[in-house]
């Protein structure tokens, strides 16, 4: 006879059985061994997004850049002027950005076309611009006392933009980071730091990260390159990130093996696109996903004097070189101590708006370029659902009347000026090439784009 208690007993190893196989399988799962259709499906928003903005804000927005009689530092400024951890701290009771507003920022991304976000939740000094539990070196601790990642977090979520966070593996602040600068040795000796304990401490924030500021589009790892730093471990850590958010994006600074600025990775590493930085690789790079990070002038991290900023045009016209290389664009603003965007930076965004405005359909989900040569712009191309390509021609050297030259035999179905769909433009084949008749416009001051829809692929 079996009583009800044995059943109950039974029942209950049953249970216990199966929720010790469900936590391991769940912290055993393996994110880097998914089906290139799973991948597919998390890279999606990515892929269409094609522009992104970064943001690069820190305690080291207050001395911009200046520090003794020197004036060109930037988020480097505790290494590069050897400024001792006390020194440093004392900019945390300066820290008071009045003028922040969350939803002007996600404004300014968004007018200016921009699809995501990606801010430096933690940068090397290891200052944080969120809530964390586990550090007092957090931006409650200054003045501010506000929460900016949370205001983000909101503003992100009213505006229907992607989050995403920066987040520096190197840390100068945690002392049980290693190694430590040389020039600090002494100040800070390394005492009994265990690096396998700050691991904890990354982990804990990248939870407090992604449960109370997501779901977030992408992890932007960084400062990967120490001796300290492992593939095993640049593994667990990507793993750990997915088991807690499994769509989200990671990019490939979280492993180790990455090439210098060119930021392509060794074929083992994980991470799912590579950062080539301040530079665009000259043929794309063909078969993976890339995003191109670059600053508007010669810092990420604010700089008063630096005034080299690129202009409209030369920052168009490299989204657009970029978007027809296969990659995306993520262009940086580094914020000034009182909150605001610097306004060579608003005007940038705004302008760079206005021509996305007319001109996005040729960026947004558009892929890499057919033609080997386009002496006279870029190309880019959009294949839709019926089989159709529209290709997307970037004319940046525009004269009116003047011709166009295609290397292709195809006649397209559809041929439209985006900035004036009531001009009529001409097409003829001659010689296997496509020439297309430029009408007597105005050429629009950065990039003009003539679509042609053709059946089929070119
Ligand atoms: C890193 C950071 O150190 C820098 O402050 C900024 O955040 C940038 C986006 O990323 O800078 C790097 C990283 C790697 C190389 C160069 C600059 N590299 O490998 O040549």
């Amino acid at each position: 006879m079996i009583k009800t208690y044995q059943i109950t007993f039974l029942c209950f190893i049953i249970l216990v059985f199966t929720i010790i196989i469900f936590s391991f399988t769940a912290l055993a799962q393996d994110y880097t061994k998914e089906s290139k259709e799973q991948k597919d499906q998390r890279m999606k928003w990515w892929r269409e997004a094609r522009f992104g903005l970064f943001i690069h804000w820190g305690l080291y927005a207050i001395p911009a850049g200046k520090w003794g009689d020197k004036t060109n530092y930037g988020e480097w400024i505790r290494h590069e002027a050897q400024i001792p951890l006390p020194e440093y701290k004392k900019l945390l009771t300066q820290f008071n950005p009045i003028k922040f507003n969350a939803k002007e920022w996600v404004r300014m991304a968004k007018d200016a076309g921009m699809k995501y976000i990606v801010i430096t939740s933690k940068h090397h000094d290891g200052f944080c611009l969120f809530d964390s539990k586990v550090t007092d070196w957090d931006v409650m601790s200054t003045p501010f006392q506000r929460d900016i990642l949370k205001e983000l977090s909101d503003a992100c979520k009213e505006e229907g933009m992607r989050l995403c966070f920066y987040y520096s593996i190197m840390d100068w602040h945690h002392p049980d980071y290693l190694p430590r600068r040389d020039w600090e040795k002494e100040q800070r000796p390394e005492g009994d730091a265990d690096f396998n304990r700050y691991i904890e401490y990354m982990k804990a924030q990248l939870k407090e990260l992604i449960t109370n500021y997501g779901p977030l589009g992408i992890l932007w790892f960084d400062g990967e390159w120490e001796n300290t730093w492992t593939h095993e471990k640049g593994v667990d850590l990507y793993n750990y990130v997915r088991s807690l958010q499994p769509d989200i994006i990671i990019n490939n600074r979280v492993d180790t093996g990455r090439s210098g600025m060119e930021g392509t990775s060794e074929p083992k590493n994980v991470g799912d696109y590579e950062t080539p930085e301040q530079k665009v690789p000259a043929t794309g790079l063909p078969g993976v996903d890339w995003e191109t990070c670059m600053t508007m002038n010669n810092h990420w991290g604010y700089n008063a004097v630096d005034k080299n900023f690129k202009s409209t045009k030369e920052l168009i016209q490299l989204l657009v070189d970029i978007v027809s290389k296969g990659g995306n664009f993520l262009l940086n603003v580094g914020p000034m101590a009182t909150g605001e965007f610097p306004p060579e930076s608003v005007q940038r965004l705004k302008e760079i708006g206005e021509w996305m405005k007319v001109n996005s359909e040729s960026v947004y989900g558009t892929i890499a370029n057919p033609f080997e040569k386009t002496p006279w712009g870029r190309c880019t191309q959009k294949k839709l659902d019926n089989g159709h390509t529209i290709l997307y021609v970037h004319i940046f050297d525009y004269k009116p009347n003047d011709k166009v030259v295609l290397p292709t035999d195809k006649s397209p179905v559809k041929v439209w000026l985006l900035k004036d769909t009531s001009k009529t433009i001409e097409t003829s084949l001659k010689k296997n090439n496509l020439v297309i008749k430029l009408p007597g416009i105005e050429p629009d001051p950065y990039d003009t784009v003539v679509a042609l829809e053709f059946e089929g692929s070119l």
